[in-house]
């Protein structure tokens, strides 16, 4: 008869490290740096996937450090212009459609770092291979897993390097409040802010076509972030629907009335 298969045993709760990573990294990795930004061109490749690699590989996946990530954030950084960086929070889907359609702006996954990396995931197993393809811990079962901590690192350096005027498009149709402190982008990425490179910050408040505007630019979430930026002597604007990114909603949603000449 057939062999028994046994139910594969799943370790963790979320999904595993994305098939063949190496390839992946290694193929975003030069598709950004020859066909996209070919300025960038001292970048090595083979190094930078190395160095993700040494950062979670044979590790248990609860214990990462920046420490670990701390060489692949400096073989992998490059300049970003001043003026140009686009936060996000609850927006990432629209936030990337905009940069696609608009290169004054840059979010984190349209440097290096974050185009290599995002909407893969990965994590280690101290047995061999090294490698958990079956599945990984969530923030749940442990904060130090590789991803969170590479996210959090990755954000913290992208604000530290923002100048200028910095935008931020945040989700007006949330319940809970579109600026949540809780969030990479309330946690992190405003404390990370340096007053003496950014000038202001542009708050771009949008809300989903034909969903509720649970909350506008005077609602009591942006208040808060107001008053966390003021102390922090940040000039603040914020606008309700920025018409350059509502356009590219309505290219969705062509017959809604909120996209109407005279809406
Ligand atoms: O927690 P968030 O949003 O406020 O984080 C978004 C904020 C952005 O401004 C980015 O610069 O932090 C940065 N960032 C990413 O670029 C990113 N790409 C993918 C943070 N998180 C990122 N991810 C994944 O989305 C990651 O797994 C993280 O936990 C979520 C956060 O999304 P959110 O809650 O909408």
């Amino acid at each position: 008869g057939k062999p028994e298969v046994s139910p594969k045993m799943m370790k963790w709760k979320d999904r595993g490290t994305t098939k063949n990573l190496q390839e992946v990294i290694l193929g975003r990795c030069y598709s950004y740096v020859m066909a996209r930004y070919p300025e960038l061109g001292d970048k090595d490749c083979l190094k930078i996937w190395e160095s993700l690699k040494h950062a979670f590989i044979y590790k248990n996946p609860c214990n990462t450090t920046s420490e670990d990530y701390q060489p692949l954030m400096e073989l992998a950084s490059h300049p970003i212009p001043c003026n140009k960086s686009l936060f996000w929070s609850k927006t990432k889907d629209l936030a990337h459609r905009y940069t696609k359609s608009n290169q004054n702006f840059l979010t984190l996954e349209d440097t290096l770092l974050g185009y290599m990396t995002d909407t893969v995931s990965w994590c280690g197993d101290p047995s061999a291979p090294g490698i958990n393809y079956e599945s990984c811990p969530k923030r749940s079962e442990c904060e130090s897993n590789p991803t969170s901590v590479f996210w959090k690192m990755a954000s913290k350096m992208f604000a530290e390097e923002a100048c200028g005027v910095v935008q931020v498009m945040l989700n007006g149709s949330i319940e809970a409040g579109a600026f949540r402190s809780n969030s990479i982008f309330g946690s992190i990425e405003v404390f990370n802010l340096n007053p003496d490179k950014v000038s202001a910050v542009h708050i771009w408040l949008m809300h989903d076509i034909g969903g509720p505007q649970s909350e506008s630019c005077s609602g009591h979430s942006i208040m808060m972030l107001r008053s966390i930026l003021e102390e922090r002597n940040f000039t603040i604007t914020c606008e309700d629907n920025y018409r350059p990114v509502q356009l590219l909603q309505c290219v969705q949603n062509p017959d809604h009335t909120d996209c109407q000449p005279c809406a």
